[in-house]
């Protein structure tokens, strides 16, 4: 059956997902590999974890699922000449590389949900009143929208005011929250903290935290949340610890719940300003 390995938000820290990638033994005829997004950006090498994704992709065929993040996102409007650059931005080198066009299209086909049985992927989190179904359907509405940039600039675009009312208002909502959620209200309206949960404001839960939860029924693996660090507890299986604020990228075997954990080697990495999780 071969076995599913997991690994957290890379962030173009090509040399630690080097270090990592052979310790976890993966059988390229068998086993599937899922990313739970944000591949690209702040790190310093995101075009060779773009070209690496790419191509063991197309040797995996199914067997390889890449869930969007934020980060994946803000590359694909950058590219679109709808995002400014951000100070701490690092997508250079993918602009300027011949296999952008490419590289760009390959990573807007990628999924923002993934499931297989009582599994489920996605970058940062589900909105409380999401059925692991209503996230799948949602997932597949918003998905070929973003195959283009015509169609997913208003999804994308941050500059465009978008109202409620508006049809891209909702997706645009959800896409949000997929890429991006770490704590709402118990009404499921999130909240802007990028903290450490015990520090979130008054109100404001992890969203894997919201009493009546109604994705609770499936193990969801996420990442995004570098400041929680990883995270695993029944049902929830967080992934970020860190990589690109020089922690460390961990990734997982699902079958068995083995961790594998790579200390960051990147010495060139963005000034440190996100706290640094230690324990
Ligand atoms: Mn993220």
């Amino acid at each position: 059956m071969g076995a599913t390995y997991v690994i957290g938000d890379i962030h173009g820290c090509f040399d630690t997902l080097r270090a990592l990638w052979p310790r976890l033994g993966f059988d390229l005829d068998r086993d599937r590999l899922w990313l739970v997004g944000d591949l690209v950006n702040r790190g310093p090498r995101s075009l060779a974890v773009l070209r690496w994704a790419k191509e063991l992709d197309e040797r995996l065929g199914e067997r390889m699922r890449v869930v969007l993040g934020n980060h994946d996102l803000h590359l694909l409007a950058f590219a679109d000449g709808h995002a400014r650059k951000r100070k701490k931005d690092t997508l250079d080198e993918v602009m300027a590389a011949p296999d952008r066009d490419d590289l760009v299209s390959w990573l807007a086909s990628r999924q923002l949900v993934h499931r297989r049985g009582d599994v489920l992927l996605v970058h940062a989190g589900l909105l409380p009143h999401w059925t692991p179904g209503e996230a799948e359907r949602l997932a597949r509405e918003i998905e070929p929208c973003l195959r283009d940039p015509e169609s997913r600039r208003p999804l994308i675009d941050r500059s465009l005011e978008i109202p409620p009312g508006d049809r891209w208002y909702a997706p645009r909502q959800a896409l949000s929250a997929m890429a991006g959620l770490r704590t709402c209200t118990t009404e499921g309206e999130p909240c802007k903290f990028k903290g450490p949960p015990h520090l979130a404001p008054t109100g404001c839960l992890p969203w894997f935290q919201i009493p009546g939860r109604r994705s609770a029924g499936v193990t969801v693996v996420f990442g995004h949340w570098a400041a929680m660090g990883s995270r695993i507890e029944p049902g929830v299986i967080g992934l970020d610890s860190g990589c690109v604020w020089g922690n460390r990228l961990t990734a997982i075997r699902l079958e068995d719940g083995q961790m594998f954990e790579q200390e960051t080697v990147e010495t060139s990495l963005p000034a440190n300003t996100a706290p640094k999780k230690k324990d």
